[in-house]
């Protein structure tokens, strides 16, 4: 069986959950549906990053430990992930034993490998990157030192342990150059190769001044910097240090989904850790694009933090992810705002989709005793149908490259067709005249159901499968295999009846 591992990144718990996070999470719940009806087997993980300044401050903060206050707060992502009904199989907090087994494991191959050294750090530090910074990535003001995000940083000085970075500038531009889809999307992807190219100083990988975080074996007071605590959080869900070839055969074919802000992280830090573990890297990593609301920045501090669960609770779950999913392109930047998504909603669920099923389904019930009225035949390269049946082959290349919004506009636009097939066919009219004809029209349109309803079942979950409960379709003959004019619904199948799907918002 193909297999397919993919990851988001593993959320700090300094704060609740927000949309930006549950963006992440939907698109790789999204895809992993995708590839899951496609006949791979696949991972998905998810998870918690528990430890560093940024969550012991915040626990500080609040007066707690700070692993009552991680148990606390990881419990509010693991909650997010249930209310939006994610398909992880796995869910990785860094303050479980076996994560931290797997990042002194990894440790230790690195200072095997001769990639290690002790010296000592000084420097600019963001507690909210959790990141080191040079002086000319900051600006002055007042005689205090910010980063482009505006985040005032502190200058430390400590004892730590540094990871030969600089030495892996060379292998790591080969190996964009010959994996020229390792970085999506390709401006990305540019961005990484001449952020290498300026040059890499060798990274600062413990912390010696705190002490919340895993606690490099064999020192006394040296903590893993949590960047590198964190990113090994995609090797403890294969089981590392003890993968088993099948974790490998995931590894090989896997894919980590995240924000832009953290690429640098993922696309050359993490790459250069893992060459010099002498470990495979994964497939690809994407960056996606950032929220912002009403044109603004999210933020706490503005107070206009977009909680998913409201959002679920007023508009639902699938409105949700179809409009995070089809509004922006993968890869780009996207302003959320109500009006727009109630547009979004309006045109495409209401009218294109819920109201075409509605309407047909319920005229069809009424006029043939909620039946299949009519024995389809295999359709020409010039039908509708045949069209219908042809949109996986259509939106199958757009899925392997991620472009989810660009696949759902393919399929919204045959569900246009189908509209306009409905308004021009008139079975209401030809029903009185020429009931066969009503009868086929009626047919193509609930066949075409069938399809569609299997097809947007990675986008729009349930109400996917609530179109394919109307047409009473077993739930073994719900996945991409059954997409196939083999499968149509035979003359007298019983159809019920249909209930509302989207409601329209004023
Ligand atoms: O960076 N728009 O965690 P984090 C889109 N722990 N996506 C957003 C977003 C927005 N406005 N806000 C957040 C960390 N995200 C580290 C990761 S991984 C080994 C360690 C999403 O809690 C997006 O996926 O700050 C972004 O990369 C991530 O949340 C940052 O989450």
């Amino acid at each position: 069986m193909k297999k397919i591992y993919l990851t988001t990144p593993i959320f700090y718990v300094n704060d609740s959950p927000h949309i930006g996070h549950a963006y992440t999470m939907l698109i790789c719940d999204t895809l992993a549906k995708f590839f899951q009806l496609d006949g791979y087997e696949v991972l998905f993980t998810t998870g918690t990053d528990e430890h560093g300044m940024k969550v012991e401050k915040a626990a500080n903060k609040k007066q707690i430990e700070p692993k009552v206050f991680v148990d606390k707060v990881s419990k509010n992502f693991v909650k997010l992930s249930k209310t939006l009904k994610i398909s992880n199989t796995d869910f990785v907090r860094t303050t479980e034993e076996r994560h931290k087994k797997a990042a002194k494991a990894f440790w230790e191959v690195l200072t095997e490998n001769n990639q290690i050294y002790l010296s000592d750090y000084k420097g600019w530090y963001s507690v909210r990157d959790e990141s080191f910074f040079l002086e000319k990535e900051l600006e002055k003001r007042n005689n205090e030192f910010y980063t482009v995000d505006g985040e005032k940083v502190q200058w430390i000085e400590e004892e730590s342990f540094f990871f030969k970075l600089s030495n892996w500038e060379d292998e790591l531009l080969k190996y964009y150059d010959n994996n020229p889809e390792f970085i999506s999307p390709s401006t990305r992807r540019n961005e990484v190769i001449s952020f290498v190219k300026s040059g890499l100083k060798d990274l600062s990988i413990s912390r010696t001044s705190f002490g919340w975080g895993i606690k490099v074996e064999k020192t006394s007071n040296h903590i893993m910097y949590v960047w590198i605590d964190a990113l090994v959080n995609y090797l403890t869900s294969l089981n590392y240090p003890e993968m088993s070839e099948k974790s490998f055969l995931f590894w090989e074919n896997s894919s980590h989904i995240i924000g832009k802000d953290i690429l640098k992280f993922h696309a050359v830090y993490w790459p250069a850790m893992l060459m010099a573990a002498k470990l495979p890297l994964p497939k690809k990593i994407f960056a996606h694009g950032w929220w912002t609301n009403e044109g603004q920045k999210i933020s706490k501090s503005i107070g206009n933090v977009i909680d998913p669960n409201d959002m679920i609770e007023k508009y639902g779950l699938d409105q949700l992810r179809f409009f995070l999913l089809r509004e922006v392109t993968l890869g780009q930047d996207g302003d959320f705002s109500e009006q727009s998504f109630k547009t979004r909603i309006n045109s495409d669920l209401s009218n294109n989709l819920g109201n075409l099923i509605q309407r047909a389904l319920k005229f069809n019930n009424k006029n043939f005793s909620n039946k299949m009225p009519f024995e389809l035949e295999k359709p020409n390269k010039d039908d509708l149908l045949f069209e219908v049946y042809n949109m996986y082959e259509k939106i199958k290349p757009d899925m392997d490259n991620y472009q989810i919004s660009k696949a759902l506009e393919k399929i919204f636009t045959l569900l246009n067709k189908l509209n306009k097939f409905m308004d021009k066919s008139e079975p209401w009219n030809s029903f009185k005249t020429n009931q066969e004809v009503a009868a086929r029209d009626l047919s193509i349109l609930i066949e075409s159901f069938r399809v569609i309803g299997i097809i947007l079942k990675p986008y729009i979950p349930d109400a996917s499968e609530k179109i394919l409960g109307f047409l009473n379709i077993k739930d073994e003959s719900r996945d991409f295999k059954f997409i196939d004019f083999k499968y149509k619904l035979k003359k007298g199948h019983c159809i019920n009846d249909p209930e509302p799907l989207f409601p329209r918002y004023e």
